[in-house]
């Protein structure tokens, strides 16, 4: 394939967000009297923040109603959103922010197609705002991963089609959203040996020579 542009998921692909997700769930769950561990909490990888509720209310003994859902989410949001300031753009690890500069130096179009409603937020954070040709993120976008709607979203932003996109994933739901959606796939991190990805990376940069094999 041609590749002329690379759609990054955001949590565990360009930084990683997933502790403080895991710490504010936590929270919430103990709050609640819900049992909740770092086991179950692999599960809400890549999945939209009501979903990731529904999968913790699961274990609880009562039902819930849509309102009180809504504010047991924006509670966990806000603890989420109190731990992501502390993020600075010293979270950007190295092997990251090379790859993004020799991407960008070759010419490639590059896009974020993320779940999370907090992308401009995080982007800001790690000093990454304004540097991504298109951002798809949870907030444009009606149905989660495994469903390819965000990544075909960011594609159209960038002017692509699927096609002659690389999409980057470290879930499994994005991993099948992105196949779904008719892109390839670069697996890594929890997702990395996913057999419906094409490449399985150790670590982002492990892209360069899939892309530029002149690197
Ligand atoms: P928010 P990604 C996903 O980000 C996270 O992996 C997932 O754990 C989270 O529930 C989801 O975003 C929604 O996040 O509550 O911030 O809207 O991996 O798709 O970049
Ligand atoms: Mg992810």
């Amino acid at each position: 394939m041609e590749c002329r542009g690379i759609i990054f998921d955001l949590d565990g692909v360009i930084c990683s967000t997933d502790e403080y997700h895991y710490q504010a769930w936590k929270a919430l769950a103990d709050r609640l009297g819900i049992p909740f561990d770092r086991e179950r909490n692999s599960l809400l990888r890549g999945v939209s923040r009501m979903a990731s509720l529904e999968i913790i209310l699961e274990r609880s003994d009562r039902s819930w109603s849509a309102a009180e859902k809504e504010a047991l989410a924006a509670e966990k949001n806000a603890r989420y959103r109190e731990l992501l300031g502390r993020m600075t753009p010293a979270d950007l690890s190295g092997d990251v922010r090379a790859t993004l500069e020799a991407l960008r130096r070759a010419g490639l179009r590059l896009g974020i197609g993320s779940s999370s409603r907090n992308t401009p937020y995080i982007l800001q954070r790690i000093g990454l705002e304004g540097f991504f040709d298109a951002v798809a993120d949870g907030s444009c976008i009606t149905r989660s991963k495994p469903d390819p709607e965000v990544f075909l979203k960011a594609a159209e932003l960038l002017g692509l089609p699927a096609g002659d996109c690389i999409v980057v994933e470290d879930a499994h739901a994005g991993v099948e959203a992105a196949v779904r959606g008719g892109f390839a796939c670069a697996a890594l991190g929890d997702a990395r040996d996913d057999p419906r990805a094409r490449w399985h990376l150790d670590a982002l940069s492990g892209l360069l020579p899939i892309v530029l094999p002149a690197h």
